[in-house]
Order: structure tokens, then sequence, then C-alpha cells
């Protein structure tokens, strides 16, 4: 039976003009690889509103798993993230110039939520295709923590049935001229999208390997 995945991907924010998430869902739009079909949607980089066009998504396509892509500055890897959190601290204003600090995310909703996608099955797929990959333990505390935590909120009480997590990749070549950050091609992070996308469709238990962090 076919699956279907939503992949989400912000717009770009801050002082960048492009968004890695934005370019690689232009590319995984309306993708099917065996019985897995990938849907998109854009989301603002807006407290709040994230939230709102991806629950407007979920609604709409009627998907099986639900993949939020943010990007994070200064990464190295493709990094599933395990939890998001229930606060909003902001370093810097969203794109509608709301900077809420220290607010919760839910006044009546958990500290955290678990990401229900296999992680490390993610990343050991991934690293066995070639591309970098590791699992992060903090999605921070800005708009993809923010949409994070508003998704898994939704489905655990709407939609059970469906599964969802975040995923933060690096900047893109093009972003990183100037500055020296590191950066993955836009090719390996929608090879490793793709990747995740199967194993999320197809597999509901995660492995047990080493991948922990001591800090
Ligand atoms: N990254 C930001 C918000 C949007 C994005 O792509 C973050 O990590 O919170």
């Amino acid at each position: 039976m076919r699956k279907k995945v939503l992949i989400t991907g912000f717009e770009p924010f801050g002082n960048d003009t492009v968004n890695p998430a934005l370019e690689a869902v232009k590319q995984l739009e309306g993708v099917i690889i065996d019985d897995v079909e990938i849907v998109t949607q854009v989301v603002p980089t807006v407290f709040h509103d994230s939230i709102k066009a991806a629950i407007k998504a979920i609604e709409t396509y009627e998907p099986n798993v639900v993949i939020c892509v943010g990007q994070a500055g200064g990464r190295t890897q493709i990094t599933p993230e395990r939890i998001a959190i229930n606060v909003d601290d902001a370093r810097i204003p969203d794109n509608q110039k709301n900077q809420p600090i220290d607010e919760p995310i839910s006044e009546d909703g958990p500290a955290a939520y678990w990401s229900t996608l296999p992680i490390k099955r993610m990343v050991h797929h991934m690293r066995k295709d070639g591309v970098p990959a590791s699992v992060s333990n903090t999605a921070g505390t800005y708009v993809c923590n923010h949409l994070f935590y508003g998704l898994m909120h939704y489905l655990t009480n709407h939609a059970s049935q469906i599964r969802g997590g975040f995923i933060h990749i690096p900047y893109i070549p093009e972003q990183t001229i100037e500055n020296g950050s590191p950066s993955l091609s836009l090719d390996v992070i929608v090879r490793g999208l793709k990747t995740v996308a199967v194993i999320a469709a197809t597999e509901k238990d995660d492995i047990r390997e080493i991948g922990g962090t001591i800090h």
C-alpha cells in the first residue's frame, strides 16, 4: 500500500536569502520512490504561523508521516532531532518580528515530546548511502523547535496514528562562500531526505546503535 510522507521546509530567515530546507522541498515535491510518495509544504519562519501552515497541510494531504525540515547553520551533518521542548527563546526576531523570550509554546502541554520517527535507523541508512548524518539532541529554542513541538502536540491530540519528527540540515555551499561555515551540497541533502522519507514511511521501530554525545 502506498505511503504518503509530508515534508515541510522553512522560508529564508535572519540574514539569509536562501534556506536549504526550502530548496530541498522544491526538489522533493511529487517524488515517488517505490511505494512512498512525497508531498511538500513551504512554511513561514514565523512563530505560530508555521504550526498553522503545517497543520493545514496535514489536514489537506492526510499523510502517514510528517517530517519538518529546517536549516541549522554551522552543523556538518543531516541531523534528525530526538526531542522538542516546550519553550520559545528567540535569539533573533522571526520573519514577522516576533521575538518571544522564555515563553511556553503550550501553557498546558508537557515539557517535551519525543520524535516518533526511527531517528537512529534513519541515520544508519543515510550513512550507509554516504550521507553525513547524526542524531541531534536539541532542536534549539527558535522557530524550528517551536514547529516540531507544535507538530507533536497536534499529532498527540488529534491524529496519533500519524508519525512525525524534525530534521535539521546544514547550509548549502552558496551560503558559505564568504563566511567559511561548513556546508553540504543540495544533492547530498536531497538524497539524505529521500532515504529518510522511505525509512520513516516503511519502518516503525528504531534500532539500538551507539550514537549519543558526551556533551
Ligand atoms: N531554521 C530555524 C528556523 C527556520 C529554519 O530553517 C531554526 O532552526 O529554528
